[in-house]
């Protein structure tokens, strides 16, 4: 489809949901070969070997409240999405979240609690929390916002509800940037994608608040920036290993170890790769490759999964992966809606 199409809106939605729910049965493994990822692969589709539903975790589970919260607010709303977060959480947490930010979803229910972002501000000796649970669940803001700037302000402030360390929000604006452009058509230059991130990042990260936490952190200043000049080097060699790919950008579950990872899984996969099947599309093959990384696969397949099914649109999306997976046509249906007041806004509505 054409830049910002409905395809493109739909097949992010949904690709995230199925990484999330692929992705679910490596999660923390350290080596998973790329025979195991293709056999898990190839069992959802063969309805003979009834692989039944696989079920989204909280990267999928945060994601529909935020989806919900900007539909039904028409935008952004700190107050509905908290407390959309912490429902969720009540009615259903078992579904794998991090281990701090339960003490955020636990505070947020309060009905006592007037600023929204304290709780998140509390965790980690008041450090607050650098996972990718912010970024995990920032594709939608890329949907629902055409203008960059409410894109790059959104997803800060969405992910700050329990992730109040640079390294976590800044982690959710890359994600969020990263689907944007990508539903432009920036992916069919793959360099450009990159430096285009490169520059908006040196904005984001130019604050007093990043230098400080990244230097207690003993990162580089711009510690993604850093990450993506990494990506633009791998991206130059004709060969890169996984271990390679592990140890340059990590596949942990702080959001630096896992958002650039999740971009360069999506710039490698755009041509055919000898390690994957021949028969694979590129959509079909970013979420192998995301797979075949280990550690924290569902959320690195997850965010990957966003960002190339923008790209490559929802026929790309083998029909058999989104009958497997639980909430993928929830995600289709939601994509529409988001798709709708995405264009009443860009009339300037
Ligand atoms: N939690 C998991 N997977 C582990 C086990 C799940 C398993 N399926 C099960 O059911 O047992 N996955 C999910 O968590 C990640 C997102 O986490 P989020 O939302 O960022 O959580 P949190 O707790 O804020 O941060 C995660 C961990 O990172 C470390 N950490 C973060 N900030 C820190 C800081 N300032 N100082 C020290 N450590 C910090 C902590 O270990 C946190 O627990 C996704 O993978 C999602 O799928
Ligand atoms: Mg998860
Ligand atoms: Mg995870």
């Amino acid at each position: 489809g054409g830049s910002a199409s409905l395809s493109r809106f739909r097949g992010a939605l949904v690709a995230a949901v199925l990484g999330d729910c692929v992705g679910g049965e490596f999660e923390g493994a350290e080596e998973v070969p790329m025979e195991s990822v293709l056999q898990h692969l190839n069992s959802l589709d063969d309805e003979t070997k009834g692989t039944g539903i696989l079920e989204y975790s909280d990267d999928t589970a945060m994601a529909r409240c935020v989806v919900q919260s900007l539909l039904t607010r028409a935008g952004f709303d700190e107050h509905d999405m908290a407390r959309r977060f912490a429902k969720e959480y009540s009615a259903s947490p078992g579904r794998g979240y991090g281990s701090g930010v339960i003490q955020v979803l636990k505070k947020l229910s309060s009905p006592q609690l007037s600023d929204v972002y304290q709780p998140a501000r509390d965790q980690f000796n008041g450090r607050g929390s650098f996972g990718n649970g912010g970024a995990m669940r920032a594709a939608p803001f890329a949907l629902a916002f055409p203008d960059l700037a409410d894109v790059k302000r959104f997803a800060r402030l969405g992910a700050m509800l329990t992730h109040s360390c640079s390294l976590g929000y800044n982690g959710a604006v890359l994600q969020a940037l990263a689907v944007h452009l990508s539903l432009q058509g920036a992916l069919d230059l793959p360099q450009q994608f990159i430096s285009r991130l490169i520059t908006e990042m040196e904005e984001v990260e130019g604050d007093e608040v990043t230098r400080n936490d990244a230097r207690i952190l003993k990162e580089a200043e711009k510690p993604f920036c850093e990450r993506l000049h990494r990506i633009r080097d791998l991206m130059e060699r004709s060969k890169v290993s996984i271990e390679e790919v592990i140890s340059e950008l990590g596949n942990g579950i702080a959001a630096l170890h896992s958002v650039p990872t999740a971009i360069f899984c999506v710039v490698h996969c755009l041509q055919p790769r000898e390690c994957l099947p021949e028969n694979y599309g590129g959509l079909e093959r970013t979420i192998a490759y995301s797979l075949a990384l280990g550690g924290d696969t569902d959320t690195i397949a997850c965010m990957a999964g966003a960002i190339a099914g923008a790209h490559y649109g929802v026929e790309a999306i083998p029909q058999s992966w989104i009958k497997c997976c639980e909430g993928a046509e929830d995600a289709d249906m939601n994509a529409k809606r988001l798709h709708m007041l995405y264009h009443q806004s860009s009339l300037g509505g």
